[in-house]
């Protein structure tokens, strides 16, 4: 291998280490981590429910089914934090939280879920990003941050 080759090899090797770094450390510094674990007493559901934890902590148990989801409409206060479950009840559904990280597939007999915290009021939709059948894009629900 001629000498430059093996220069311009190091330097893009270096660059990629470089690179990695960044993604880890901005990963980092916006709290952007692999989803914990599940305990396993979350089992798949099938009705949606919105339950206040002592510490303030709301926790919303959305079933996506053809073609809504499960609570359509919840009301939260702004700057606590929001454990979302996920369910499907028939087939795959898709899960965004507009303006937020919240982005979770629904499986049917598994459970998806994800940790938020909105601090600005205001109307959040959520709206399935998989396709699921003929009414696919009628599957909006708002989540209400007051
Ligand atoms: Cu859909």
């Amino acid at each position: 291998m001629d000498r430059v080759e093996k220069i311009v090899l190091a330097f893009a090797a270096g660059l990629l280490g470089i690179f990695f770094l960044a993604l880890l450390a901005a990963a980092r510094l916006q709290g952007i981590d692999v989803p914990p674990c599940l305990p396993p007493e979350v089992r798949p559901f099938t009705e949606g429910r919105v339950d206040t934890l002592p510490n303030g902590t709301r926790q919303i148990f959305y079933v996506a089914r053809m073609w809504r989801f499960e609570p359509e409409v919840v009301e939260v206060p702004a700057g606590q934090p929001l454990d979302i479950f996920l369910s499907a009840a028939d087939v795959t559904h898709g899960f965004y939280l507009s303006w937020s990280n919240a982005n979770l597939m629904a499986i049917p007999g598994a459970v998806n879920a994800y940790r938020v915290r909105l601090d600005k009021p205001g109307v959040y939709p959520i709206v399935c990003h998989e396709y699921c059948g003929t009414a696919h894009q009628n599957m909006v629900a708002y989540l209400v941050v007051k």
